[in-house]
């Protein structure tokens, strides 16, 4: 029997901000940001902090669909957390004691031991739970690539382009944003697949990606995306 692959199956020009981003699909990882329940979960961390997590949920259900493409699609989908070891041994001190929170990183919340690695409240929402074979790095600042092996993990599979969404928009995923565009890979990032607590910094955090010429990236709706999924 003979197979036939049109090249529309391997590439795909997606419409995006500033321009279309032209997707390589065995070369572009879906990279899920802290989907994780201390950030998005009513009583986690974050809601603890006074936060708005209804901002967050709001990803859920775009990020269940494109994953659910994603996947049927067979494309690499690669998962992150923030957190720490329980020993706090990779938390630096500047970070645990910064916000004079009354309760910090470390110490016992609501869902465990608050971001450490293990607990309840530091896994990914079931919504989103990774697959066996999904990769989860494990990180411990704000970016992805910072202190993990997910650059290695990318050159050894060949991927030069990541789809990346999660939360938060101004924070991890912008600064992961940023250090993959530095590395040499091009960013897409789905508007409605991000999200901030704080909705001006969700629109100019997106605005920062696109801007001058898409100086770190491109921005556009996860329709598109799942438009040229199939
Ligand atoms: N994942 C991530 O963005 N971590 C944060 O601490 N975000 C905040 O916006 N605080």
């Amino acid at each position: 029997m003979e197979i036939t692959v049109s090249s529309s199956d391997l590439t795909a020009s997606i419409e995006a901000e500033p321009y279309p981003f032209e997707l390589v699909k065995r070369k572009c990882a879906l990279l899920i940001i802290d989907m994780q329940r201390d950030f998005l979960e009513p009583d986690g961390f974050g809601e603890m902090l006074g936060n708005d997590v209804s901002q967050l949920r709001r990803t859920i259900e775009p990020n269940r669909l494109l994953l659910d493409a994603w996947r049927a699609a067979g494309l690499t989908v690669i998962h992150t957390r923030e957190g720490h070891r329980p020993d706090l041994s990779d938390l630096p001190p500047a970070k645990k004691v910064r916000g004079r929170g009354v309760k910090t990183i470390g110490d016992p919340g609501p869902m465990g031991r608050i971001l450490i690695r293990g607990e309840a409240g530091h896994d990914i929402i079931p919504e989103l739970y990774p697959l066996p074979a999904e990769p989860v790095i494990d990180k411990p600042g704000k970016g992805a690539f910072f202190a993990t092996d997910l650059h290695a993990i990318l050159q050894n599979r060949g991927l030069t382009q990541l789809v990346v969404t999660g939360v938060t928009t101004e924070v991890c995923v912008n600064t992961t944003v940023r250090e993959a565009n530095d590395r040499g890979y091009d960013c897409l990032i789905p508007e409605d697949c991000v999200g901030s607590y704080f909705p001006e910094f969700q629109e100019m955090g997106l605005k920062m990606i696109k801007a001058q010429g898409g100086i770190f990236g491109w921005v556009t709706h996860s329709s598109k995306i799942l438009a040229v999924l199939g």
